[in-house]
């Protein structure tokens, strides 16, 4: 699905904050209210919620730090009051309702990684040429793009950023480090 949201590049923030020079990821904390979160209850992941990121990943102009969507403020279900967006990478490294971001020396944990690791990579880079072990990632339907029942379109390198962002990962054998 294409978004149209609104925030600005997580490097802003970052520079301000000045982390030291050993920093060489960045690890995102997210909020697990069981009142307004109802599945923060259920065992299928270990909550709160946890995202990283390599620096330079998040360094990057694309990264989003994102508090509205369509002009309006984020509403709670999309990751209010501020969430994470990384167009090129699988949406589940978009990390809402941020309370900590860290920085590391460590490739930090994530949810899905902790929960299957065998599923699901650190990266988790959009990858038509990486199959994920139960299906294919190499189509995909665009919601909106001709109604409901659009047809499925070939999933493209880095979600359509190839250009903008395949130099972060030159010379990484990405069936590795998926
Ligand atoms: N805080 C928090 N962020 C999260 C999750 C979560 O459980 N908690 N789930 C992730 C997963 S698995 C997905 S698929 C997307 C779903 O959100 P979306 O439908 O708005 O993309 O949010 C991601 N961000
Ligand atoms: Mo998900």
């Amino acid at each position: 699905m294409v978004v149209p949201w609104v925030g600005y590049s997580l490097a802003e923030l970052i520079r301000k904050v000045e982390p030291l020079g050993s920093a060489k990821y960045v690890s995102f904390q997210t909020l697990a209210d069981p009142k307004t979160m109802p599945f923060v209850g259920s065992r299928i992941l270990d909550w709160p919620y946890e995202e990283g990121l390599r620096l330079d990943e998040a360094m990057h102009p694309l990264t989003l730090l994102c508090f509205g969507m369509y002009g309006e403020v984020l509403p709670k279900q999309n990751g209010a009051p501020v969430r994470l967006v990384v167009p090129w990478k699988y949406g589940f490294k978009n990390a809402k309702s941020l309370v900590k971001i860290r920085f590391t020396e460590q490739q930090p944990a994530t949810a899905w990684n902790k929960a299957a690791a065998n599923e699901y990579g650190f990266y988790s880079n959009v990858n038509p040429h990486v199959d994920h072990p139960r299906w294919s990632q190499a189509t995909e339907r665009r919601l909106g793009e001709d109604g409901l029942l659009s047809k499925k379109r070939k999933t493209l390198m880095f979600n359509g950023y190839e250009a903008q962002v395949a130099s972060l990962y030159a010379g990484m054998d990405l069936r590795k480090n998926f």
